[in-house]
């Protein structure tokens, strides 16, 4: 039933294309078929004299308090660890950025106060992978990747179909992603974003989403992937 509950938040969340201002936030808090919204500031079209651009969030879930919002866009291009090395969640470079870097610019104080601490457990990535590794401790996060479960969860991408097609998890990167070195294919636009999820022993160390929507693990230090936040909001 919770699987069926967010697959009907996501279609509704899909299918309308109109983007919300923060001014017509109240008025859609309380209907599940809002899709996206506009929300904080990031730059994007690659123009930093223009300033930075708002930022388009997809609605993923939302219980009539709180809303699950997930960038649109891939957002900034970042190795998941700057080095070649396997650490968890906690320890990661994504995780720093997310929380450090991201948080503190794209949002102002009132925005800030709206964005709600996540206690995320960080399960091992045998479920999902099948030869696994430890996911780390549980951590409280503002910002966060979503973990192989939770994409699992929300957009039906099951672990017999890690390498398929699905289209609920593409996501281009934004001009500006795609100048930091975010790989953008050709033809889609659609790039790679990283998971918070742990990947595989054999040395492909973090989950990834790849440009067609199917998840694969790739070592953390791989250039040209990206940064797609999530995080949950307090309507009232
Ligand atoms: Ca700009």
């Amino acid at each position: 039933m919770k699987n069926l509950f967010f697959k009907r938040l996501l279609a509704a969340a899909l299918v309308c294309t109109t983007a919300f201002s923060m001014n017509a936030f109240a008025a859609q808090k309380k209907s599940s078929a809002s899709s996206t919204m506009l929300f904080g500031r990031f730059e994007q079209d690659g123009n930093p004299a223009n300033g930075a651009e708002p930022i388009e969030w997809i609605v993923v879930a939302n219980d009539g308090t709180k809303a699950m919002l997930m960038s649109k866009n891939i957002l900034e291009c970042l190795p998941y660890l700057h080095d070649y090395a396997n650490v968890p969640w906690e320890s990661s470079d994504l995780r720093s950025w997310m929380n450090g870097t991201f948080y503190a610019s794209a949002f102002n104080d009132a925005e800030k106060a709206m964005i709600l601490d996540t206690n995320n457990s960080n399960p091992d990535s045998s479920a999902f992978f099948g030869v696994g590794l430890p996911g780390g401790n549980p951590t409280t996060d503002k910002v966060f990747a979503l973990s192989v479960y939770e994409a699992q969860q929300l957009f039906g991408a099951a672990p017999e179909a890690v390498q398929d097609w699905n289209e609920k998890m593409q996501a281009k990167p934004t001009a500006y992603a795609t100048m930091r070195g975010c790989w953008t294919h050709p033809r889609s636009g659609r790039g790679f974003w990283w998971l918070r999820s742990a990947g595989t022993s054999y040395g492909n160390w973090v989950a990834t989403v790849q440009d067609h929507g199917g998840v694969i693990a790739h070592v953390g230090n791989r250039a040209g992937e990206g940064a797609r936040p999530v995080m949950w909001v307090k309507m009232q």
